[in-house]
């Protein structure tokens, strides 16, 4: 599995929603950043990170991946995903402009396509490469219908209408407000309009303080949320212990962490609750693997952030024996040749050799932008 091409892409995919705002950003495509990388026995690997489609930063991912590590790759076995992990990861003088941020992810969008490139030669799903399917079905929680940007009405109709008409039975829902009470009143809303049975998340996309957060937490811990998601800012260790401390409602968070290294500093301080890691954030399936090891080594639930739009995670989530469940945002699920599928609340297995990332050709045709 001789690499002989890399060939680095960026593809600015619409919403269909058109634009959507949580706490923090305000968004109308998804960039689906990352590379193709070609051996010499003809297969095709692919693999990407997610961005919030600015091409100028798009563009030094792709710049990382083409000027720092096509050199090291290039005449590579494919095969040797662990031995070429820490080749590119440790390499000093890539380490030395960074150990996280834009060569990390760059890092993601390599070692996902290496493994595509391994479980297409052989012949199988990347869940079943791991090791297999630990759950028969995978429940889905529908992120798409709790964006900040929704009136109160918009949201509530929302709701009720993927519940009563996809089937399913978990939401998370924005907040982030600068006054939290009108979180409050939105998620009293959407409980009152779903019922009892219904599992309700909430996610502050790390904009509140700790102080904003327990007072939101003092009113909420009594309309039973299901969890609260990135509360504060993401690498802030003492405030996310001192709320989960203080709140019986468990903390999330993890799409925002770049190593496995600061999984384990929060799982240490017993900051963190669900485990949200990201295979696009994290250096790609290679650091997935550690970080969801790690979780479960300390019983704690591994519930994946979809960066990639649920492409790779399907099949983590599948196969882990820490994850049970996995966020749904369809946004860019017909960019690819296996889309991801979701039925009756349940995302459909895969079945196609590979990690799910081979995009068509039409897509390529319709989104894509000048590396
Ligand atoms: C928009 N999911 C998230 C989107 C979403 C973000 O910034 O990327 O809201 O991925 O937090 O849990
Ligand atoms: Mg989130």
């Amino acid at each position: 599995m001789k690499i002989k091409s890399i060939e680095p892409f960026i593809l600015h995919a619409p919403i269909n929603l058109g634009s959507i705002s949580d706490s923090t950003h305000t968004i109308s495509h998804w960039g689906i950043v990352g590379v193709k990388l070609v051996t010499e026995d003809g297969l095709a690997g692919y693999g990407f990170t997610g961005t919030h489609a600015h091409l100028a930063s798009d563009r030094l991912i792709t710049s990382c991946i083409s000027g720092c590590y096509a050199p090291l790759l290039l005449g590579e076995d494919a095969a040797d995903g662990d031995r070429l992990w820490l080749k590119l990861a440790r390499y000093p003088a890539i380490q030395w402009v960074g150990r996280a941020g834009v060569t990390h992810i760059a890092l993601a969008a390599i070692d996902i396509a290496l493994w595509d490139l391994r479980a297409k030669k052989a012949g199988l799903p990347l869940w079943k490469l791991l090791g297999g399917a630990t759950v028969d079905k995978l429940e889905a929680y529908n992120t798409d219908i709790g964006w900040l940007s929704m009136s109160k009405d918009k949201l509530v109709d929302g709701c009720k209408r993927t519940i009563e008409h996809d089937g399913f039975r978990r939401l998370k829902i924005k907040v982030g407000h600068a006054d939290p009470m009108i979180d409050i009143d939105r998620f009293e809303a959407v409980r009152h309009a779903v019922g009892p049975n219904v599992t309700i998340a909430v996610d502050a996309n790390g904009k509140w303080d700790l102080p904003t957060c327990q007072r939101f937490c003092a009113r909420a811990e009594a309309l039973d949320v299901f969890w609260f998601e990135e509360p504060m800012w993401y690498d802030d260790i003492r405030s996310h212990a001192a709320l989960a401390q203080s709140t019986s409602i468990p903390i999330a968070l993890g799409e925002q962490l770049y190593t496995a290294e600061a999984f384990s500093s929060f799982i240490d301080a017993a900051a963190v609750e669900f485990v949200q890691p990201d295979v696009t954030r994290l250096a790609g399936i290679t650091e997935y693997i550690q970080v969801a090891h790690n979780a479960h080594s300390h019983r704690l639930p591994v519930v994946a952030h979809v960066g990639d739009m649920g492409q790779v995670h399907v099949h983590l989530s599948y196969w882990h024996p820490a994850t049970s469940m996995l966020e749904y945002i369809p946004w860019i699920k017909d960019c690819f040749v296996e889309p991801i599928r979701v039925e009756g609340g349940f995302y459909v297995r895969p079945e196609a050799p590979g990690a799910g990332c081979t995009l068509t050709e039409q897509a390529i045709a319709d989104y894509s932008k000048a590396c």
